[in-house]
């Protein structure tokens, strides 16, 4: 399709819950939405930027002016008919992934809707139904934490990741494992930890966790591979991968076990798909990250997860666990199984809902090409 107009607009959401990380506490979300239009078509991006450079140096506000400055122009006007051609029109720009992979599944979304194919196919996918966990926060107590792990098992879900930092980790592990012995358990720090705490992350090793996610630095690979010998546990990362390169150099250097994929962290579907894949020749499971998604960036998790080497159950979970309303129709459900089925429906599956969205909305910009429309 010719791209004729591209659209941005920030949507403001409120949290069923606070969602706290070693970083920060969050109460409501701010959610930059694209859309890439042309020739009658239209797709939906979800860019999965904080409110704040916290777990990466992208935030909404660093996004939406690199998309309107750069990459839009660098669209605008063209013929794209693929999304996987998306990612050499974009390459100039250095970083800026997360803005990237919103324009970029926007247009994999559009061609999934133009080739009438359920884009699950388009990606490549096989599964037919997703393995859910569930990421929860840091709480006020330890007592309102095992609440929460108590309502989330009985939902069915098939893994439980837990936010650690210092402070709230060994003790809080101790109590989780005196009340579930063999649930599937994992922890995310969100590089909370350094060098000096070696000794202090060892512990972690009597939990039977199935992973240690992100315990160094944010852009660190060397000395995961020097903790990861020192470790009985997984390490899985997460924010060190910004591409299929640093997962090959990850895997290569014994830096981590498993890999987590957020299609936004990596810049798209089509760096997501390398990841994947060469996790995959070197037999690393990987599994689907969240970024608290609305409907939009979640049915494309969906999608994602389909191909063969999610073999571990994702971060990808029911529309309700955040929202009040979402802002697609049907709402993502999760069965009793803790299960996802993965619908067959040209595109996502999932009707984006425009009415609400339009409610939601609290900026809007809509930019064309040069020569005015297109
Ligand atoms: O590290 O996986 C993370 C949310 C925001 C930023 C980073 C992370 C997360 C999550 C949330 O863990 C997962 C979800 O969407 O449920
Ligand atoms: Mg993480």
């Amino acid at each position: 399709m010719k791209i004729e107009a591209i659209t941005l607009r920030e949507v403001q959401m409120p949290l069923v819950h606070f969602f706290e990380t070693s970083f920060g506490r969050i109460y409501s979300r701010r959610i930059l939405l694209v859309t890439v239009e042309g020739e009658g078509l239209r797709g939906w991006g979800e860019c999965v930027a904080g409110e704040d450079p916290f777990y990466s140096s992208e935030w909404i506000e660093s996004a939406w002016p690199t998309i309107k400055k750069y990459l839009a122009p660098a669209l605008l006007g063209k013929n794209v008919s693929q999304g996987r051609e998306a990612a050499p029109l974009l390459a100039r720009v250095r970083g800026h992934r997360m803005a990237k992979a919103a324009l970029e599944n926007a247009l994999w979304d559009a061609e999934a809707r133009e080739k009438k194919q359920p884009l699950w196919k388009l990606l490549g996918g096989t599964r037919r139904e997703i393995p859910c966990g569930v990421s929860i926060g840091i709480q006020d107590s330890h007592e309102q934490l095992l609440e929460r792990i108590e309502m989330e098992l009985a939902a069915g879900y098939r893994r439980i990741k837990l936010k650690v930092k210092p402070g709230w980790d060994v003790k809080v592990l101790e109590k989780v494992r005196a009340r579930w012995a063999d649930i599937t358990l994992s922890v995310d720090a969100n590089s909370a930890y350094t060098l000096d705490e070696f000794e202090h992350l060892r512990k972690f090793d009597q939990f039977h966790l199935l992973m240690i996610e992100q315990p160094l630095w944010n852009d660190d690979i060397y000395y995961h591979a020097r903790l990861q010998k020192e470790l009985n546990t997984a390490i899985c990362l997460d924010e060190s991968i910004e591409s299929g390169r640093d997962a090959a150099c990850a895997v290569e250097t014994g830096a981590c076990r498993i890999i987590n994929i957020k299609v936004g962290r990596v810049g798209g579907f089509t760096e997501a798909k390398k990841v994947h894949d060469v996790c995959q020749a070197k037999r690393v499971p990987v599994w689907c990250g969240g970024m608290l998604e609305s409907g939009i960036g979640r049915a494309h998790n969906i999608a994602l997860s389909t191909l063969e080497n999610f073999s571990l159950p994702g971060d990808v979970s029911a529309s309700k666990r955040y929202w009040k309303e979402d802002i697609v129709e049907p709402e993502v459900e999760v069965s009793r199984e803790g299960l996802i089925a993965v619908r067959d429906e040209a595109g996502t599956g999932y009707r984006v809902r425009d009415d609400l969205i339009e409610k939601l909305t609290v900026k809007k910009e809509i930019l064309h090409g040069k020569n005015g429309r297109g």
